[in-house]
């Protein structure tokens, strides 16, 4: 990868910017926050000198830029999904995804604790996605290799719920890491060692993001997508645009509607479908001022 400056983890109004002199700390330009601008973990920015100290001056355009986890430029969306503890939700693996595909990344799903519980059942709901599907497992080695083949040259983040055991994987996949994983605990329903902030390392020749996992309630802020876009943001619905009777079919009660008569010959997902008509109805009722 050409070497840029780069932000690594912002932390309590501090920058770290990677740059070929090593690691800075710097703050934020004061017109940043006039701006209503903030520099987030990926982002590639110019470094200046202010009063002796380093700050960050400009913040390069951007490929993309997600909400929640709070990163820019990001090439691969790993979705991770634990088959229990927490158990999975398809609404909010589907939202991630559609938000991933929206903003031109790849999504990735990463099925982990098959130790525990199989993750055949969820796997299968994915089949006909074109969401390409690892089951990984950091004790086992499982899954690490595909997961390494998707990290060269790229910008990849690890999402998900806390305690999926994204940390855990992470450590595996980066031998010079050791990242603080933890027991989930009952009381707070989250990991003890649960992570704290977006911080990207360097592996396998390109970047990836340990991210503090979030509850599913915490889902309406991650990113809304407009109701006549969110077709898109679902590949197996994507293929088959132009194939309706109707221009402009919603997808949801025309009749000689392609998707639905794919839903019903299970060349689409039941699961995938009910997100999509959930997240569209969502999008419909959404007001002008709330997008
Ligand atoms: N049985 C089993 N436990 C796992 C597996 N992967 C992770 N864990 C455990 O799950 C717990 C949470 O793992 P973490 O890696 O901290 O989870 P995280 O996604 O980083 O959580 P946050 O940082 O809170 O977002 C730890 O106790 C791990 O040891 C797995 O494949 N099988
Ligand atoms: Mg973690
Ligand atoms: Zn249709």
């Amino acid at each position: 990868m050409e070497h840029q400056n780069y932000i690594i983890k912002g932390v309590g109004g501090f920058y770290y910017v990677k740059t070929a002199d090593g690691v800075l700390e710097c703050r934020a330009k004061g017109i940043f926050r006039k701006r209503g601008l903030t520099p987030v973990a990926g982002d590639n920015v110019r470094v200046e000198t202010e009063g002796g100290s380093p700050v960050v001056a400009e913040i390069l355009p951007r490929k993309n830029v997600f909400v929640r986890p709070p990163i820019a430029n990001v090439d691969n969306f790993f979705i991770v999904v634990s088959t229990v503890q927490p158990s999975p939700s398809t609404l909010v693996t589907d939202k991630l995804s559609a938000i991933a595909v929206d903003k031109g990344a790849q999504p990735v799903l990463v099925l982990t604790k098959d130790d525990l519980h199989s993750a055949d059942e969820f796997a299968a709901l994915y089949e006909h996605s074109g969401i390409p599907v690892i089951r990984a497992n950091a004790a086992t080695g499982e899954g690490l290799d595909a997961i390494r083949a998707r990290l060269d040259g790229s910008l990849s983040v690890f999402s998900g719920n806390s305690g999926v055991g994204k940390s855990t994987l992470l450590s595996a996949l980066l031998p010079d890491v050791r990242l603080e994983t933890g027991e989930i605990s009952k009381k707070l329903g989250r990991g003890r060692h649960t992570t704290r902030e977006v911080t990207l390392y360097e592996a396998h020749g390109g970047l990836v993001a340990d991210t503090p996992g979030f509850a599913s309630l915490d889902m309406a802020s991650a990113g809304n997508i407009d109701k006549d876009d969110l077709q898109f943001a679902f590949p197996e619905i994507a293929r088959l645009f132009g194939k309706c009777r109707f221009t402009g079919c919603a997808h949801i009660a025309e009749s000689g509607c392609a998707v639905r008569e794919a839903l019903e010959r299970g060349e689409i997902g039941e699961t995938r479908y009910a997100s999509y008509a959930e997240l569209y109805n969502e999008a419909k009722e959404r007001k002008q001022w709330q997008k």
